[in-house]
């Protein structure tokens, strides 16, 4: 009878103290995304999502549709609501300032993921995590120039898919890769056209390259993956050998790029790591509790060239 009251007693009291440090009420994120144009942003979505749960942040999810007026109008939404933070990628470089200006009255930090933004007053994010794409630029103009070292003298002329007009990738990777290809006169740019980072434009833009006859197209430098596949399209539809009589260089490294490799249709793809999850709940997290962030933190990533895909396709994480 005395262990009962006992333990009733402990029982009682040990409910009548305070939780332990009030449990805190999860972070609430307003994540406005770009749209769901790529394998690549599936992917990042993805991650985000799965990241968010993970760490029992509360995410207001909003696709955008590749409309820049979208992620406006979410961000207001998300000041509205008064979340704890904002995270976006912004689907073109500019047009931010007026939007981010009421984050910051509001007293919203802003955290810029993949993408970045020029905007007159940078206090007006607080950090930005994702790919140098400059550097993606010149590394998928590096495999190019090393291939050309080995066929001296031959002129290539290059056919570019650029990604959406005004975005930060387009901008950069353009840059990069034209960068390195002055170094050798041989390589030259023949055609540049937006495919808009999808499958069905960028075979689309590539169809009209193939009817204009005048020039012979060498090689095809596509900013994404899902463009150089729908390129690669058209290509067999035009009856030539993708990976051989147009030589093929893109940047992402999605599973159907490794497919692509694996079937001999594209040569080279420079990896876009989307999988930035994690980091970013991570970086939320020490956003709101006002902990000094880096203001640009860029990713590792690698170059795969069609003679590892099939090793490397398993590893794959998306
Ligand atoms: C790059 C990302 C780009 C991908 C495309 O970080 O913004 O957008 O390269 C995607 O596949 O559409």
């Amino acid at each position: 009878m005395i262990k009962l009251i006992a333990r009733r007693t402990l029982l009682a009291a040990a409910l009548s103290l305070p939780a332990f440090g009030a449990l805190a009420a999860p972070l609430v994120m307003g994540f406005s995304q770009v749209g769901a144009e790529s394998e690549w942003r599936t992917a990042n979505t993805a991650s985000i999502k799965a990241a968010a749960k993970e760490a029992g942040i509360t995410l207001k999810f909003a696709d955008a549709q590749q409309k820049q007026e979208n992620q406006v109008k979410a961000i207001r939404s998300f000041i509205a609501q008064k979340v704890d933070v904002i995270a976006f990628s912004p689907v073109v470089e500019s047009g931010w300032d007026t939007v981010l200006k009421e984050a910051k009255t509001a007293g919203i930090p802003v955290i810029l993921t993949d993408r970045a933004v020029k905007v007159a007053d940078p206090s007006l994010y607080v950090t930005f995590i994702g790919s140098d794409f400059v550097e993606e630029g010149r590394k998928a103009a590096r495999w190019l120039l090393e291939r050309a070292a080995k066929t001296p003298g031959a002129a290539l002329n290059i056919v570019e898919l650029q990604g959406t007009v005004g975005s930060a990738p387009a901008i950069d990777r353009k840059k990069g890769f034209e960068e390195v290809i002055k170094t050798n006169p041989k390589l030259q740019i023949i055609r540049s056209q937006s495919g808009e980072f999808t499958r069905a434009k960028g075979k689309e833009v590539m169809e009209s390259f193939l009817k204009q006859r005048d020039k012979k197209i060498d090689v095809l430098y596509a900013h994404n993956d899902d463009m150089a596949i729908g390129a690669i399209q058209a290509i067999e539809e035009a009856g030539l050998k993708p990976g051989q009589d147009i030589v093929i260089i893109s940047i992402d490294g999605v599973r159907g790029a490794f497919e692509a490799m694996k079937a001999g249709k594209l040569n080279v793809t420079v990896e876009c790591n989307p999988l930035l999850g994690p980091q970013l709940m991570q970086l939320a997290k020490d956003v709101v509790a006002k902990k000094p962030v880096e203001k640009r933190i860029t990713v590792n990533e690698g170059v795969f060239p069609a003679e590892v895909a099939a090793k490397e396709l398993p590893n794959r994480k998306y």
